[in-house]
């Protein structure tokens, strides 16, 4: 069994070392599965203050990372880790997603790149890096918290790190659906009572009530995602129920 290597290349290696410290990641970490070390950007900086940033050419607001450290802590990883893939979290890269994740989780090591201030000198995207990732339509003060977003979202679908396999494949967006809704106990909490079926014992019906559940909050807060999904028999048998009901009701009013 192989061991994925995560090295983080950032001004604040403090933030990758608490972040490996807990939960999910340290316990993978303990269990060998993962290793995840940060390195100090800073340290591949020359002179006596170490200078990781300067002024933009053409003036403006803000500083930009400059490209020699960036560049020389990147050679360093790669000679470290030679079949690891090499990303910059930027908000110009693709869009990540539970597909971007589930292709990252099959390489054997990454490198994620974390710039600050403005940015980076576009003279490191070139040659150094594989791939450009953005977590989302916003803009962050560093790409620290992005590349433990990719972490997290990796890691959990490396085989042996959550408690079942089955966890992973039973997530709304391996199922391109939203969640069927969770409860646990007490029966009832502040009046509200957790739904009867879920108390019956009877699977059948739980699965298929919990299907419908998340078909019904697909389609109310997330309709966008059917034009995605390839539907499943079941998934259509309740469609077609729907579309009987809704047809009822309408019969109704004329
Ligand atoms: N949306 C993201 C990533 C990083 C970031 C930075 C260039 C800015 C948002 C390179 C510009 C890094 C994201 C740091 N903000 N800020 O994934």
């Amino acid at each position: 069994m192989s061991v994925m290597t995560f090295t983080v290349l950032t001004i604040f290696p403090e933030m990758i070392d608490a972040f490996s410290g807990i939960g999910m990641l340290r316990r993978a970490i303990e269990k060998g599965l993962v290793s995840c070390s940060s390195v100090n950007i800073r340290d591949f900086a020359e002179g006596k203050h170490k200078v990781t940033d300067d002024r933009p050419y053409g003036g403006g607001a803000g500083m930009v990372m400059k490209p020699e450290p960036i560049a020389s802590a990147i050679r360093s990883a790669k000679a470290t880790h030679p079949s690891a893939k090499t990303i910059l979290l930027s908000p110009q890269g693709s869009p990540f997603s539970q597909h971007h994740a589930r292709q990252l989780s099959t390489c054997e090591g990454l490198i994620l790149v974390c710039g600050r201030y403005e940015g980076v000198d576009e003279r490191i995207c070139c040659d150094l890096i594989d791939d450009e990732i953005s977590i989302g339509d916003f803009v962050l003060t560093g790409g620290e918290l992005a590349a433990m977003v990719i972490i997290d979202t990796v890691i959990r679908l490396i085989p042996g790190v959550l408690g079942s396999t089955l966890s992973a494949s039973n997530d709304s967006f391996e199922k391109q659906l939203l969640e069927y809704p969770q409860y646990t106990r007490p029966p009832s909490f502040e009046g509200q009572a957790v739904p009867e079926i879920l108390l019956s014992g009877d699977h059948a019906r739980i699965e298929r009530w919990r299907l419908e559940a998340s078909l019904k909050r697909t389609f109310l807060k997330r309709p966008e995602l059917f034009k995605e999904k390839k539907l499943a028999g079941p998934e259509i048998d309740i469609l077609k129920k729907w579309r009987i009901e809704l047809e009822a009701i309408i019969q109704t009013q004329s």
